[in-house]
């Protein structure tokens, strides 16, 4: 009965979807994992998608985990290749201290592990095993100003989403850098996807390159600004 309702509640949402006048993926990219799916070579500085099969675990703690695999790729331009050598995290907006971190300098922070459910509005839905930093003790080294109230994610491809700064301080949100025990490929977002749990899809945002506090509650990212709703909360 649950998967009923969900059921109806997906049709209802994609039939909201089709009527917005950009719909989201349309340009229909194929799932990772088809086979017909170009592999890039050149700018490949992960191991290949497919042979993540073999190297990421499959069950942490008693819960089965879906393969990296079955996470899908629809993202605005597709994969993003970040050269890691040249590669910054910058903090920046209503802190005192704005930085720009290296891949390494972001990760000397305390890592945390976190089964999540991904869910995106076009229907399909994975749990796995994230592992990475807690935004709120990076944001303890920049000395976040007491009107900052809205944190605004920009990501290497123009993507951009927005989420409340009080949300991802109660929530513990991750800065992922690992899938199933292995570092995030450069098709899932390599160096760094947005754990945004109990949030839709479009809030998760990967290949994320620069982290701003702001006090505009009412930013709207990439997909919000094309009617999608700015609170995405999963029902
Ligand atoms: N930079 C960037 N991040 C993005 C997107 C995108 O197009 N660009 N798409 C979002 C959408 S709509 C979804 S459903 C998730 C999918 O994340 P996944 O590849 O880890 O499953 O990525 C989100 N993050
Ligand atoms: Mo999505």
């Amino acid at each position: 009965m649950k998967y009923f309702v969900f059921l109806i509640l997906l049709l209802f949402l994609s039939g909201c979807v089709f009527q917005e006048k950009e719909v989201m993926h349309e340009n229909k990219t194929q799932e990772v994992g088809n086979e017909s799916l170009p592999k890039p070579i050149e700018k490949q500085t992960q191991p290949d998608v497919y042979d993540l099969r073999k190297v990421e675990i499959r069950e942490y703690e008693g819960n089965k985990l879906d393969s990296i695999v079955d996470v899908r790729d629809l993202s605005i331009k597709g994969p993003q290749y970040v050269d890691i050598d040249s590669y910054k995290l910058k903090i920046t907006g209503l802190i005192e201290n704005p930085i720009n971190l290296t891949y390494n300098e972001v990760l000397s922070n305390q890592k945390y592990r976190k089964v999540i459910w991904i869910h995106c509005v076009t229907g399909w839905s994975a749990e796995v095993l994230w592992e990475g930093i807690l935004l709120k003790e990076l944001f303890d080294e920049v000395n976040v100003k007491p009107e900052a109230n809205t944190v605004i994610f920009y990501a290497v491809d123009g993507y951009t989403t927005s989420l409340p700064l009080d949300y991802i301080i109660e929530k513990d949100i991750l800065l992922a850098d690992k899938i199933n025990n292995v570092t995030i490929p450069p098709e899932r977002g390599y160096p760094f996807e947005l754990v945004a749990e109990d949030k839709l899809g479009y809030k998760w945002i990967k290949w994320v390159e620069k982290i701003e506090l702001s006090d505009d509650p009412d930013y709207r990212g990439y997909w919000e600004k094309r009617g999608y709703s700015n609170t995405a909360d999963v029902e």
